[in-house]
């Protein structure tokens, strides 16, 4: 691994992050998150990206949270400022037009866990553990985790989990919802290519119209959601991927995307 606290690499559209801080179990300091908002903003511009895997280097961690050691004496200025960097950050990552899959390998606490919810979807290891431990530290999660904690889990569950700071298994996390699939580390790797295969077979503008749908359907009422919904998908026959998709069924051959 090189010492760029982003390891970036890059298969057929198909981008892998590492974050490379294994040290310090991959805390997120300035210098991690000024270089993910630098990456993530060259992939904003790219037309041929098709998706976006996030890791943390190492077996141990995903990532154990914000830098405690950095935060320690930061004025209240200066702390909404770092929490403005990170949740800038994360936004970028979240409303990238394709999907984006965290890969949590390991300890996903405080900012890890809120960096994992701004993912389309997270897969993890059978040794992750999970939580928002802020208020042991005498703070509340400051990079997103009170609202989109409870959007993904429910506010009871959310409530319970910033409010205690308790830690969750993997499996635990699954059942929450907080997390769509666990494995056994070792099979994270396979997931990723398993995934990187399936997406290649997919039309690319077909899954960001999707993405796009969800994802701004549910800031909207029902009918306006669905409303969108319709625009997207009557959007889907002015292109050529349509055709050739719906063509490739009915001749039985393998789409060519
Ligand atoms: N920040 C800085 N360093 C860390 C962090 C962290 N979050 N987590 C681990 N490290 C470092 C340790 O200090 C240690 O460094 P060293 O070897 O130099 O002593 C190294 O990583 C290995 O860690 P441990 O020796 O502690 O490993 P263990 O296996 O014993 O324990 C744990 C692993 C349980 C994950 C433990 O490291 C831990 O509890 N870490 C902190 C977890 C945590 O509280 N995370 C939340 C941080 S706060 C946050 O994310 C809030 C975001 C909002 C901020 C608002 C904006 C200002």
């Amino acid at each position: 691994m090189s010492e760029s606290p982003i390891e970036v690499v890059e298969n057929a559209g198909i981008v892998r992050l590492t974050i490379n801080r294994p040290k310090a179990l991959n805390a997120l300091n300035s210098e991690i998150l000024t270089e993910l908002e630098s990456v993530l903003a060259d992939l904003e511009r790219r037309d041929d990206l098709r998706a976006v895997l996030i890791t943390g280097d190492g077996e141990k961690a995903f990532v154990a949270g914000a830098d405690i050691a950095e935060m320690r004496d930061k004025t209240p200025e200066q702390a909404r400022a770092f929490a403005r960097q990170a949740l800038r950050t994360i936004k970028r990552l979240e409303t990238l037009p394709v999907p984006v899959v965290a890969l949590v390998n390991g300890f996903c606490l405080g900012g890890g866990c809120e960096l994992a919810l701004a993912c389309d979807w997270a897969v993890a290891s059978d040794n992750a553990i999970f939580g928002q431990p802020e208020v042991g530290l005498g703070v509340i999660p400051g990079f997103g985790g009170t609202q989109r904690l409870p959007r993904r889990v429910g506010p009871a569950m959310a409530i319970d989990l910033c409010i205690t700071g308790r830690k969750i298994d993997a499996q635990e996390a699954l059942r929450i919802g907080l997390v769509n699939r666990v494995m056994p580390q070792a099979e994270l790797e396979a997931y990723a290519e398993e995934l990187t295969k399936q997406l290649s077979g997919n039309g690319p503008e077909a899954v960001r119209s999707a993405k796009q749908a969800i994802h701004d359907g549910m800031d909207q009422d029902l009918d306006s959601a669905l409303a969108l919904e319709t625009s997207l998908f009557a959007l889907c026959f002015a292109g050529e991927e349509q055709s050739e998709g719906m063509s490739a069924f009915v001749e039985k051959r393998k789409p060519n995307f």
